[in-house]
């Protein structure tokens, strides 16, 4: 049996990732950030640490397959703290998996890595990455990082750009990016299972009628969604949507907003030049 750990098991999806890989009887080994993680059952190895420490990386990597990696900062916050949690701690990562001879990392990027595209466009896995803010910029370098020790290195990485991870839609925004917990663990269990998949990236979302992101890249993984937020949609559209005029004209919703400065608030980003694959 594949050995799989997973970095970020105290946090918010991290947490769900957990209870449900160990009911399916998976000898985990589940990292917190600062404060200690109780076993769940008895074969659980847990620890906790700062992941910008190699002493605190080779003790979660040692004798791993696979490396589910949830840790990090996961919202916008001040720029010295995301370069410690998604810069410095995911080259530690990185270079932890190549002393320890980690076959895998499922990175956990997300949407916010494309989060200045109108919402009426329609996006490949190729697309040119445009960030909505610091947040979604340490994911585009993940994602650039992940591709580069796949290509120097040979330790292969999912990039999964996740959209909203919830139990259920609760927004007129989730109708597009929900990625449902069923599918959340349907996809992991691929990214466990597959063979070969050399570096790849794929939309961490269910599939949803109003999905704004192409997903057809994902097949070699085997990743079939079954969840729709669009079974939802009657209860979500009847209530009030949260966004306000420029978080409802962007993929990134609310990100969008923090820090925006150009007074055209009211631009689709079309009178901007072409994005550029990066
Ligand atoms: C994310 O990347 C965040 O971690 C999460 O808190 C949500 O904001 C999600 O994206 C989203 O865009 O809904």
């Amino acid at each position: 049996m594949k050995k799989i750990a997973l970095s970020g098991a105290g946090g918010q999806l991290g947490s769900v990732v957990r209870t449900a890989l160990i009911a399916r009887g998976i000898p985990l080994r589940s990292a917190g950030g600062t404060k200690p993680l109780v076993a769940l059952v008895e074969r659980e190895d847990v620890m906790h640490g700062d992941l910008r420490d190699p002493a605190i990386v080779d003790r979660l990597l040692n004798g791993v397959d696979v490396l589910i990696h949830f840790a990090g900062t996961s919202v916008e916050r001040p720029l010295p703290e995301i370069i410690d949690n998604n810069l410095r701690a995911l080259v530690e990562v990185y270079e932890g998996a190549r002393r320890q001879g980690v076959r895998r990392v499922v990175f956990a990027s997300s949407n916010h890595a494309i989060g200045m595209y109108p919402v009426t466009e329609h996006l490949e896995l190729d697309c040119a990455l445009r960030p909505d803010g610091f947040y979604g910029l340490s994911k585009v370098w993940g994602e650039a990082l992940a591709r580069m020790y796949w290509d120097k290195h040979g330790i292969e990485s999912i990039c999964v750009r996740i959209g909203s991870c919830l139990e259920r839609p609760t927004e007129p925004r989730h109708l597009s990016t929900w990625f449902g917990h069923s599918d959340l663990m349907h996809f992991l269990d691929r990214c466990i299972e597959a063979e070969s998949v050399g570096f790849m990236t794929v939309w961490g979302v269910s599939a949803n009628t109003r999905s704004w992101w192409d997903n057809c890249g994902a097949e070699r993984l085997g990743y079939e969604p079954t969840q729709n937020a669009e079974d939802y949609a009657a209860q979500v559209l009847a209530g009030p949507n949260p966004l306000d005029a420029l978080g409802q004209r962007y993929q990134g919703g609310s990100f969008v907003g923090l820090d925006y400065s150009r007074e055209d608030s009211a631009s689709d980003g079309s009178s901007a030049p072409a994005a550029q694959p990066i």
